[in-house]
Protein backbone atom coordinates (compact mmCIF):
# COMPACT_ATOMS: atom_id res chain seq x y z
CA UNK A 1 0.00 0.00 0.00
CA UNK A 2 1.11 3.24 -1.07
CA UNK A 3 1.27 5.74 1.96
CA UNK A 4 -1.59 8.69 1.83
CA UNK A 5 1.43 11.20 1.41
CA UNK A 6 1.96 9.64 -1.86
CA UNK A 7 -1.25 10.05 -2.71
CA UNK A 8 -1.11 14.57 -2.26
CA UNK A 9 2.65 14.63 -2.46
CA UNK A 10 4.40 13.69 -6.14
CA UNK A 11 1.81 12.51 -8.27
CA UNK A 12 -1.38 13.44 -7.36
CA UNK A 13 -1.54 16.78 -7.76
CA UNK A 14 -2.66 17.84 -10.67
CA UNK A 15 -4.55 18.09 -13.66
CA UNK A 16 -4.46 17.79 -17.32
CA UNK A 17 -1.58 16.65 -18.44
CA UNK A 18 0.67 18.32 -16.05
CA UNK A 19 -0.52 15.12 -13.86
CA UNK A 20 2.14 13.06 -14.32
CA UNK A 21 -0.43 9.96 -13.30
CA UNK A 22 -2.69 9.36 -11.06
CA UNK A 23 -0.97 6.26 -10.27
CA UNK A 24 2.51 7.47 -10.60
CA UNK A 25 3.17 7.42 -6.95
CA UNK A 26 2.51 3.17 -6.60
CA UNK A 27 6.26 3.14 -7.93
CA UNK A 28 5.37 0.59 -10.67
CA UNK A 29 6.88 2.43 -13.22
CA UNK A 30 4.94 1.47 -16.47
CA UNK A 31 1.80 -0.70 -14.94
CA UNK A 32 -0.37 1.91 -15.41
CA UNK A 33 -2.95 -0.21 -14.32
CA UNK A 34 -6.03 1.36 -13.38
CA UNK A 35 -6.81 1.96 -9.51
CA UNK A 36 -3.36 0.53 -9.11
CA UNK A 37 -4.79 3.35 -5.85
CA UNK A 38 -2.69 5.32 -3.67
CA UNK A 39 -5.36 6.03 -2.00
CA UNK A 40 -5.57 5.04 1.71
CA UNK A 41 -8.18 2.07 2.04
CA UNK A 42 -11.18 3.37 3.41
CA UNK A 43 -14.08 1.22 5.24
CA UNK A 44 -16.87 3.63 5.04
CA UNK A 45 -18.93 2.98 1.96
CA UNK A 46 -19.73 6.10 1.15
CA UNK A 47 -16.37 7.74 1.17
CA UNK A 48 -15.73 4.51 -0.88
CA UNK A 49 -17.67 5.51 -3.62
CA UNK A 50 -16.69 9.18 -3.55
CA UNK A 51 -13.19 8.24 -3.63
CA UNK A 52 -13.45 5.96 -6.89
CA UNK A 53 -15.08 8.82 -8.41
CA UNK A 54 -12.28 10.84 -7.31
CA UNK A 55 -9.71 8.31 -8.68
CA UNK A 56 -11.35 8.04 -12.08
CA UNK A 57 -11.61 11.73 -12.30
CA UNK A 58 -7.73 11.82 -11.88
CA UNK A 59 -6.93 8.99 -14.08
CA UNK A 60 -8.84 10.98 -16.81
CA UNK A 61 -7.34 14.13 -15.97
CA UNK A 62 -4.00 12.66 -16.24
CA UNK A 63 -4.91 11.20 -19.72
CA UNK A 64 -4.69 7.94 -18.39
CA UNK A 65 -4.22 5.67 -22.12
CA UNK A 66 -1.88 3.31 -21.39
CA UNK A 67 -2.76 0.91 -24.96
CA UNK A 68 0.20 1.28 -27.28
CA UNK A 69 2.22 3.63 -25.07
CA UNK A 70 5.70 3.70 -26.17
CA UNK A 71 7.26 6.37 -24.47
CA UNK A 72 5.80 8.74 -21.77
CA UNK A 73 7.87 11.36 -19.74
CA UNK A 74 5.69 12.88 -17.05
CA UNK A 75 8.76 15.81 -17.35
CA UNK A 76 8.48 16.06 -13.17
CA UNK A 77 12.07 17.41 -12.82
CA UNK A 78 13.48 13.97 -14.29
CA UNK A 79 13.94 12.98 -17.61
CA UNK A 80 12.31 9.30 -16.51
CA UNK A 81 10.58 7.10 -19.30
CA UNK A 82 6.97 5.96 -17.23
CA UNK A 83 6.16 4.23 -20.15
CA UNK A 84 8.69 1.07 -19.54
CA UNK A 85 10.26 1.51 -22.52
CA UNK A 86 13.28 2.72 -21.04
CA UNK A 87 14.34 5.82 -22.59
CA UNK A 88 14.93 8.12 -20.46
CA UNK A 89 15.96 11.74 -21.36
CA UNK A 90 19.13 13.69 -21.33
CA UNK A 91 19.35 17.29 -21.15
CA UNK A 92 21.64 19.45 -22.78
CA UNK A 93 22.77 23.10 -21.79
CA UNK A 94 20.00 25.52 -21.48
CA UNK A 95 17.18 22.74 -20.60
CA UNK A 96 16.08 22.42 -17.03
CA UNK A 97 13.48 21.69 -14.44
CA UNK A 98 11.17 24.38 -13.54
CA UNK A 99 7.43 23.98 -11.53
CA UNK A 100 5.25 26.84 -13.64
CA UNK A 101 2.65 23.95 -12.35
CA UNK A 102 2.26 20.96 -10.23
CA UNK A 103 4.67 18.26 -10.78
CA UNK A 104 6.74 20.15 -12.60
CA UNK A 105 7.75 20.63 -16.48
CA UNK A 106 10.77 21.23 -18.42
CA UNK A 107 11.68 24.71 -19.64
CA UNK A 108 13.96 25.49 -22.96
CA UNK A 109 15.82 28.66 -23.42
CA UNK A 110 15.56 28.43 -27.14
CA UNK A 111 19.16 28.85 -27.90
CA UNK A 112 20.73 25.79 -26.91
CA UNK A 113 18.21 23.55 -24.80
CA UNK A 114 16.96 20.47 -25.51
CA UNK A 115 16.21 17.27 -24.28
CA UNK A 116 17.26 13.90 -26.20
CA UNK A 117 17.14 9.95 -26.29
CA UNK A 118 17.47 7.19 -28.76
CA UNK A 119 14.64 6.77 -31.35
CA UNK A 120 11.73 4.81 -29.59
CA UNK A 121 8.95 4.99 -32.45
CA UNK A 122 9.43 2.53 -35.93
CA UNK A 123 8.45 5.75 -37.55
CA UNK A 124 7.68 2.88 -40.80
CA UNK A 125 4.07 2.85 -38.89
CA UNK A 126 1.12 4.67 -37.53
CA UNK A 127 2.42 6.32 -34.74
CA UNK A 128 1.02 9.42 -32.42
CA UNK A 129 2.78 12.30 -30.42
CA UNK A 130 1.51 14.52 -27.83
CA UNK A 131 2.71 17.38 -25.68
CA UNK A 132 1.62 20.15 -23.62
CA UNK A 133 3.53 23.50 -24.51
CA UNK A 134 3.94 26.65 -23.72
CA UNK A 135 5.76 29.42 -25.79
CA UNK A 136 7.48 32.03 -23.45
CA UNK A 137 5.48 34.66 -23.07
CA UNK A 138 8.43 36.44 -25.00
CA UNK A 139 9.24 33.40 -27.89
CA UNK A 140 10.40 34.58 -30.84
CA UNK A 141 7.65 34.55 -33.47
CA UNK A 142 9.65 34.57 -36.17
CA UNK A 143 11.35 31.28 -35.33
CA UNK A 144 10.74 27.78 -35.93
CA UNK A 145 10.37 25.98 -32.34
CA UNK A 146 9.81 22.45 -32.30
CA UNK A 147 8.89 20.77 -29.25
CA UNK A 148 8.69 16.77 -30.25
CA UNK A 149 10.92 15.44 -33.40
CA UNK A 150 12.32 12.37 -34.20
CA UNK A 151 14.79 12.21 -36.68
CA UNK A 152 16.97 10.76 -39.05
CA UNK A 153 20.44 11.69 -39.55
CA UNK A 154 20.14 14.42 -42.03
CA UNK A 155 16.31 15.84 -41.01
CA UNK A 156 13.87 14.73 -38.60
CA UNK A 157 10.63 12.10 -39.82
CA UNK A 158 7.97 14.22 -37.83
CA UNK A 159 7.91 17.49 -35.93
CA UNK A 160 5.38 18.88 -33.81
CA UNK A 161 5.76 22.28 -33.33
CA UNK A 162 5.37 26.17 -34.00
CA UNK A 163 5.32 27.32 -37.37
CA UNK A 164 6.62 30.70 -37.44
CA UNK A 165 5.57 31.25 -41.48
CA UNK A 166 1.92 30.62 -40.30
CA UNK A 167 2.40 31.96 -36.57
CA UNK A 168 0.38 28.63 -35.55
CA UNK A 169 1.05 24.96 -34.32
CA UNK A 170 1.43 22.42 -36.70
CA UNK A 171 2.72 18.45 -36.87
CA UNK A 172 4.58 17.87 -40.06
CA UNK A 173 6.33 14.64 -41.83
CA UNK A 174 9.16 14.83 -44.16
CA UNK A 175 10.88 12.36 -46.32
CA UNK A 176 14.49 10.97 -45.78
CA UNK A 177 16.12 13.04 -48.17
CA UNK A 178 14.25 16.60 -47.54
CA UNK A 179 12.91 16.69 -50.84
CA UNK A 180 9.16 16.16 -49.25
CA UNK A 181 7.16 17.40 -46.64
CA UNK A 182 3.61 16.83 -45.62
CA UNK A 183 2.07 19.51 -42.95
CA UNK A 184 -0.85 19.28 -40.71
CA UNK A 185 -1.41 23.06 -39.52
CA UNK A 186 -3.71 24.71 -37.54
CA UNK A 187 -5.64 27.91 -39.10
CA UNK A 188 -5.83 30.06 -35.80
CA UNK A 189 -2.44 31.54 -33.88
CA UNK A 190 -0.51 29.80 -31.23
CA UNK A 191 -0.67 31.98 -28.58
CA UNK A 192 2.61 32.41 -26.16
CA UNK A 193 2.78 32.24 -22.49
CA UNK A 194 -0.26 29.67 -22.85
CA UNK A 195 0.05 25.69 -22.08
CA UNK A 196 -1.49 24.24 -25.30
CA UNK A 197 -1.85 20.44 -25.85
CA UNK A 198 -0.60 19.04 -29.32
CA UNK A 199 -1.03 16.02 -30.50
CA UNK A 200 0.18 14.72 -33.85
CA UNK A 201 -1.06 11.59 -35.68
CA UNK A 202 0.26 9.37 -38.95
CA UNK A 203 -2.14 6.66 -39.52
CA UNK A 204 -0.54 5.11 -42.64
CA UNK A 205 -2.12 7.63 -44.95
CA UNK A 206 -2.70 11.06 -43.28
CA UNK A 207 -1.32 13.43 -40.96
CA UNK A 208 -3.43 14.99 -38.15
CA UNK A 209 -3.05 17.65 -35.92
CA UNK A 210 -4.71 18.25 -32.65
CA UNK A 211 -4.90 21.55 -30.78
CA UNK A 212 -6.56 21.08 -27.09
CA UNK A 213 -7.98 17.76 -28.11
CA UNK A 214 -9.73 19.15 -31.35
CA UNK A 215 -8.41 18.39 -34.72
CA UNK A 216 -7.48 21.53 -36.42
CA UNK A 217 -5.80 19.90 -39.35
CA UNK A 218 -4.81 17.02 -41.77
CA UNK A 219 -3.07 16.14 -44.80
CA UNK A 220 -2.27 13.07 -47.54
CA UNK A 221 0.96 11.41 -46.84
CA UNK A 222 1.84 7.79 -47.20
CA UNK A 223 5.72 9.09 -46.19
CA UNK A 224 7.55 5.68 -44.87
CA UNK A 225 10.80 5.95 -43.48
CA UNK A 226 12.71 4.58 -40.12
CA UNK A 227 13.77 7.42 -38.09
CA UNK A 228 16.38 5.86 -36.28
CA UNK A 229 18.95 9.09 -35.10
CA UNK A 230 17.29 9.71 -31.69
CA UNK A 231 13.96 11.60 -30.32
CA UNK A 232 14.35 15.02 -29.32
CA UNK A 233 12.32 17.84 -27.31
CA UNK A 234 12.96 21.05 -27.62
CA UNK A 235 14.90 20.62 -31.37
CA UNK A 236 14.63 19.37 -34.71
CA UNK A 237 17.39 18.01 -37.45
CA UNK A 238 17.36 19.79 -40.56
CA UNK A 239 20.47 18.98 -42.64
CA UNK A 240 22.25 17.41 -40.65
CA UNK A 241 21.92 20.07 -37.44
CA UNK A 242 20.22 20.23 -35.20
CA UNK A 243 17.55 23.94 -35.43
CA UNK A 244 14.59 24.82 -34.51
CA UNK A 245 14.99 25.27 -30.47
CA UNK A 246 12.08 25.55 -28.70
CA UNK A 247 11.59 28.67 -26.25
CA UNK A 248 9.34 28.25 -23.38
CA UNK A 249 8.29 24.96 -21.30
CA UNK A 250 7.15 21.34 -22.80
CA UNK A 251 5.42 18.71 -19.96
CA UNK A 252 4.01 15.15 -20.42
CA UNK A 253 5.59 13.58 -23.72
CA UNK A 254 3.70 10.86 -25.06
CA UNK A 255 5.01 8.59 -27.95
CA UNK A 256 2.44 5.78 -29.10
CA UNK A 257 3.46 3.22 -31.59
CA UNK A 258 -0.13 3.68 -33.18
CA UNK A 259 -2.39 6.14 -34.44
CA UNK A 260 -5.07 7.07 -31.85
CA UNK A 261 -8.72 8.24 -32.03
CA UNK A 262 -10.46 11.57 -31.77
CA UNK A 263 -11.75 9.94 -28.82
CA UNK A 264 -8.79 8.48 -27.09
CA UNK A 265 -6.72 12.59 -28.34
CA UNK A 266 -9.54 13.41 -25.84
CA UNK A 267 -8.32 11.37 -23.28
CA UNK A 268 -4.95 12.20 -23.36
CA UNK A 269 -5.50 16.24 -24.30
CA UNK A 270 -7.33 16.46 -20.74
CA UNK A 271 -10.84 17.40 -22.92
CA UNK A 272 -12.95 14.56 -21.58
CA UNK A 273 -11.75 15.19 -17.62
CA UNK A 274 -12.50 19.06 -18.00
CA UNK A 275 -16.23 18.00 -19.57
CA UNK A 276 -16.90 14.64 -17.23
CA UNK A 277 -15.87 16.21 -14.51
CA UNK A 278 -17.59 19.89 -14.04
CA UNK A 279 -18.97 21.97 -11.19
CA UNK A 280 -22.80 22.49 -12.11
CA UNK A 281 -24.71 25.10 -10.61
CA UNK A 282 -28.43 25.77 -12.49
CA UNK A 283 -28.52 22.60 -14.28
CA UNK A 284 -29.66 18.90 -12.76
CA UNK A 285 -26.95 16.90 -11.60
CA UNK A 286 -25.63 14.09 -13.28
CA UNK A 287 -23.16 11.56 -11.39
CA UNK A 288 -22.35 8.44 -13.16
CA UNK A 289 -20.20 5.82 -11.61
CA UNK A 290 -19.11 3.87 -14.72
CA UNK A 291 -17.27 0.91 -15.56
CA UNK A 292 -12.79 0.10 -14.93
CA UNK A 293 -12.26 -0.41 -18.56
CA UNK A 294 -13.77 2.82 -19.64
CA UNK A 295 -12.73 6.14 -18.05
CA UNK A 296 -14.92 7.74 -19.94
CA UNK A 297 -17.92 6.53 -18.61
CA UNK A 298 -17.59 8.13 -15.26
CA UNK A 299 -18.87 11.65 -14.79
CA UNK A 300 -19.42 13.61 -12.54
CA UNK A 301 -21.35 17.24 -12.70
CA UNK A 302 -22.94 18.51 -9.63
CA UNK A 303 -22.39 20.98 -7.35
CA UNK A 304 -20.92 20.21 -3.15
CA UNK A 305 -24.68 19.18 -2.24
CA UNK A 306 -25.93 17.28 -5.16
CA UNK A 307 -22.32 15.61 -5.56
CA UNK A 308 -22.90 14.53 -1.54
CA UNK A 309 -26.47 13.29 -2.15
CA UNK A 310 -25.55 11.45 -5.43
CA UNK A 311 -23.01 9.56 -3.14
CA UNK A 312 -25.47 8.76 -0.57
CA UNK A 313 -27.97 7.68 -2.75
CA UNK A 314 -25.33 5.60 -4.98
CA UNK A 315 -24.32 4.10 -1.95
CA UNK A 316 -27.02 3.45 0.35
CA UNK A 317 -30.35 1.76 0.08
CA UNK A 318 -32.02 3.89 2.57
CA UNK A 319 -31.17 7.05 1.15
CA UNK A 320 -33.89 7.64 -1.41
CA UNK A 321 -35.84 10.59 -2.75
CA UNK A 322 -38.36 9.90 0.26
CA UNK A 323 -35.99 10.09 3.26
CA UNK A 324 -34.87 13.09 1.87
CA UNK A 325 -38.10 14.87 1.21
CA UNK A 326 -39.23 13.68 4.41
CA UNK A 327 -36.18 15.10 6.11
CA UNK A 328 -35.11 18.05 3.85
CA UNK A 329 -38.20 19.02 2.11
CA UNK A 330 -35.83 18.63 -0.92
CA UNK A 331 -34.77 15.19 -2.71
CA UNK A 332 -31.56 16.81 -3.04
CA UNK A 333 -30.89 18.94 -0.48
CA UNK A 334 -28.58 22.49 -0.72
CA UNK A 335 -25.72 22.67 2.00
CA UNK A 336 -27.60 25.43 3.98
CA UNK A 337 -30.28 22.79 4.00
CA UNK A 338 -27.91 19.89 5.40
CA UNK A 339 -26.35 22.53 7.77
CA UNK A 340 -29.58 23.14 9.26
CA UNK A 341 -31.31 19.57 9.76
CA UNK A 342 -27.94 18.99 11.49
CA UNK A 343 -28.05 21.86 14.12
CA UNK A 344 -31.60 21.24 14.84
CA UNK A 345 -31.35 17.78 14.94
CA UNK A 346 -34.13 17.55 12.16
CA UNK A 347 -31.64 15.12 9.80
CA UNK A 348 -33.31 11.64 10.54
CA UNK A 349 -32.15 8.59 11.85
CA UNK A 350 -29.15 8.02 9.48
CA UNK A 351 -27.49 11.33 10.36
CA UNK A 352 -26.36 11.74 14.05
CA UNK A 353 -24.51 14.95 14.75
CA UNK A 354 -20.87 15.47 15.40
CA UNK A 355 -20.17 18.78 17.93
CA UNK A 356 -16.78 18.72 18.44
CA UNK A 357 -13.91 18.75 15.74
CA UNK A 358 -11.89 16.45 17.69
CA UNK A 359 -14.13 13.42 17.02
CA UNK A 360 -14.69 13.89 13.49
CA UNK A 361 -14.28 11.03 11.59
CA UNK A 362 -13.67 9.68 8.03
CA UNK A 363 -16.57 9.64 6.07
CA UNK A 364 -18.57 12.47 8.53
CA UNK A 365 -20.05 15.39 6.74
CA UNK A 366 -19.16 18.81 7.44
CA UNK A 367 -21.69 21.48 6.33
CA UNK A 368 -21.50 25.58 6.01
CA UNK A 369 -24.05 27.57 6.25
CA UNK A 370 -23.31 30.88 3.76
CA UNK A 371 -26.41 32.89 5.71
CA UNK A 372 -27.72 34.49 2.63
CA UNK A 373 -24.27 35.97 2.20
CA UNK A 374 -23.16 34.70 -1.52
CA UNK A 375 -25.71 35.11 -4.25
CA UNK A 376 -26.66 31.69 -5.84
CA UNK A 377 -24.99 29.69 -3.17
CA UNK A 378 -26.24 28.58 -0.23
CA UNK A 379 -22.57 27.36 1.13
CA UNK A 380 -20.66 24.22 0.98
CA UNK A 381 -20.71 20.94 2.23
CA UNK A 382 -17.59 18.18 2.18
CA UNK A 383 -16.86 14.49 3.51
CA UNK A 384 -14.27 14.16 5.75
CA UNK A 385 -10.98 11.90 4.81
CA UNK A 386 -8.91 12.58 7.72
CA UNK A 387 -8.40 15.17 10.42
CA UNK A 388 -4.41 15.88 9.87
CA UNK A 389 -3.97 17.15 13.61
CA UNK A 390 -3.63 20.94 14.85
CA UNK A 391 -2.24 23.94 12.38
CA UNK A 392 -1.08 27.17 13.52
CA UNK A 393 1.17 28.49 10.91
CA UNK A 394 -0.87 31.07 9.94
CA UNK A 395 -5.31 31.81 10.15
CA UNK A 396 -5.03 31.95 14.29
CA UNK A 397 -7.75 33.37 16.49
CA UNK A 398 -7.00 33.95 20.12
CA UNK A 399 -9.21 31.10 21.54
CA UNK A 400 -9.63 29.17 18.81
CA UNK A 401 -7.73 25.26 18.20
CA UNK A 402 -7.09 25.25 13.99
CA UNK A 403 -7.15 21.72 12.45
CA UNK A 404 -6.25 21.04 8.76
CA UNK A 405 -8.72 18.54 7.31
CA UNK A 406 -8.50 16.51 4.66
CA UNK A 407 -11.86 16.34 2.83
CA UNK A 408 -13.49 15.38 -0.48
CA UNK A 409 -15.66 17.45 -1.85
CA UNK A 410 -17.17 19.37 -5.47
CA UNK A 411 -16.17 22.40 -6.01
CA UNK A 412 -15.08 24.88 -8.63
CA UNK A 413 -12.31 26.28 -6.84
CA UNK A 414 -9.76 24.25 -5.22
CA UNK A 415 -8.86 24.28 -1.88
CA UNK A 416 -5.29 26.02 -1.77
CA UNK A 417 -2.99 28.55 -3.79
CA UNK A 418 -0.55 26.59 -5.88
CA UNK A 419 2.99 27.66 -5.31
CA UNK A 420 2.34 28.99 -1.56
CA UNK A 421 4.69 27.59 1.00
CA UNK A 422 1.83 25.76 3.12
CA UNK A 423 -0.14 24.68 -0.18
CA UNK A 424 2.43 21.55 -0.58
CA UNK A 425 1.75 20.18 2.57
CA UNK A 426 -2.48 20.46 2.46
CA UNK A 427 -2.54 20.31 -1.27
CA UNK A 428 -5.72 19.66 -3.60
CA UNK A 429 -6.53 17.02 -6.47
CA UNK A 430 -7.55 19.75 -8.65
CA UNK A 431 -4.92 22.46 -8.66
CA UNK A 432 -3.20 22.83 -11.75
CA UNK A 433 -0.97 26.05 -11.17
CA UNK A 434 -1.77 29.32 -10.36
CA UNK A 435 -3.12 30.30 -13.70
CA UNK A 436 -6.88 31.08 -13.75
CA UNK A 437 -8.24 28.80 -15.72
CA UNK A 438 -5.88 25.98 -15.72
CA UNK A 439 -7.36 24.27 -12.33
CA UNK A 440 -9.86 21.40 -12.40
CA UNK A 441 -13.29 21.93 -11.41
CA UNK A 442 -15.38 18.97 -10.07
CA UNK A 443 -14.73 16.20 -7.65
CA UNK A 444 -11.59 15.79 -5.86
CA UNK A 445 -9.55 15.64 -2.60
CA UNK A 446 -8.56 18.98 -0.64
CA UNK A 447 -8.30 20.24 2.47
CA UNK A 448 -9.54 22.46 4.58
CA UNK A 449 -9.17 24.42 7.70
CA UNK A 450 -11.60 23.89 10.66
CA UNK A 451 -11.64 25.70 14.14
CA UNK A 452 -12.71 24.66 17.39
CA UNK A 453 -13.10 26.45 20.42
CA UNK A 454 -10.99 26.06 22.94
CA UNK A 455 -14.31 26.57 25.43
CA UNK A 456 -16.28 23.51 24.04
CA UNK A 457 -14.21 21.69 21.51
CA UNK A 458 -17.15 22.74 19.07
CA UNK A 459 -16.55 23.88 15.79
CA UNK A 460 -16.15 27.66 16.22
CA UNK A 461 -14.43 29.03 12.07
CA UNK A 462 -13.47 27.62 8.82
CA UNK A 463 -10.80 28.79 6.54
CA UNK A 464 -11.59 27.70 2.83
CA UNK A 465 -7.31 26.68 2.48
CA UNK A 466 -4.59 26.65 4.21
CA UNK A 467 -3.89 29.75 2.24
CA UNK A 468 -6.84 31.64 3.49
CA UNK A 469 -5.93 34.94 5.05
CA UNK A 470 -6.96 35.76 8.54
CA UNK A 471 -8.60 38.84 7.67
CA UNK A 472 -10.84 36.63 5.35
CA UNK A 473 -11.45 34.50 7.92
CA UNK A 474 -12.04 36.62 10.73
CA UNK A 475 -16.01 36.57 8.81
CA UNK A 476 -15.82 32.83 8.70
CA UNK A 477 -16.49 32.30 11.97
CA UNK A 478 -20.02 29.92 13.02
CA UNK A 479 -21.80 33.34 14.21
CA UNK A 480 -21.62 34.67 10.70
CA UNK A 481 -21.75 31.19 9.11
CA UNK A 482 -22.71 28.14 10.98
CA UNK A 483 -21.30 25.02 10.94
CA UNK A 484 -22.33 21.49 11.30
CA UNK A 485 -21.28 17.51 11.54
CA UNK A 486 -23.11 15.10 11.15
CA UNK A 487 -22.16 10.82 11.13
CA UNK A 488 -23.80 8.48 8.71
CA UNK A 489 -25.32 6.00 11.44
CA1 LIG B 1 5.02 17.24 -15.56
Amino acid sequence: MVSRRGLLGSAALVGAGALAGVVQSAGTAAAEAPLDTPFTPVTVPHLAEAERMVQYQRMLAAGHLPVGLAGHWPLDGSGADRSGGAHPLTLGTGASWTTLRAGGELTLDGQTGYAATASVLDTTAPFTVSAWVRLAADASTTAMQTAVSQDGTTASRFLLQYDDTVGTWAFKVRSADQSSKVSAVDTTPAQRGVWTHLTGVWDGTRVHLYVGGELKGSADTTLSWAATAGLNVGRARWNGAYVNFFQGAVDDVRVYSRALTAQEIGVVSGKTARENNVYLIGSPSSVVWGTPDDLTSWINRSRCSSFLTRVLKHTYGWATDDYFSTYFQDTIPEAADYCKAFLNGTAGPRFRRIRKVTDLRPGDIIAIDYNGQVQGNTGHIVMVREVKGTFSGSGVFTGETQYAVEIVDCTSDPHGVYGYPNYTTYPDTRMVSNVDGESLQGAGIGHMMFYASDSTGEFSRYRWSVNTSKTTAENLSVSSRPIAAARLV
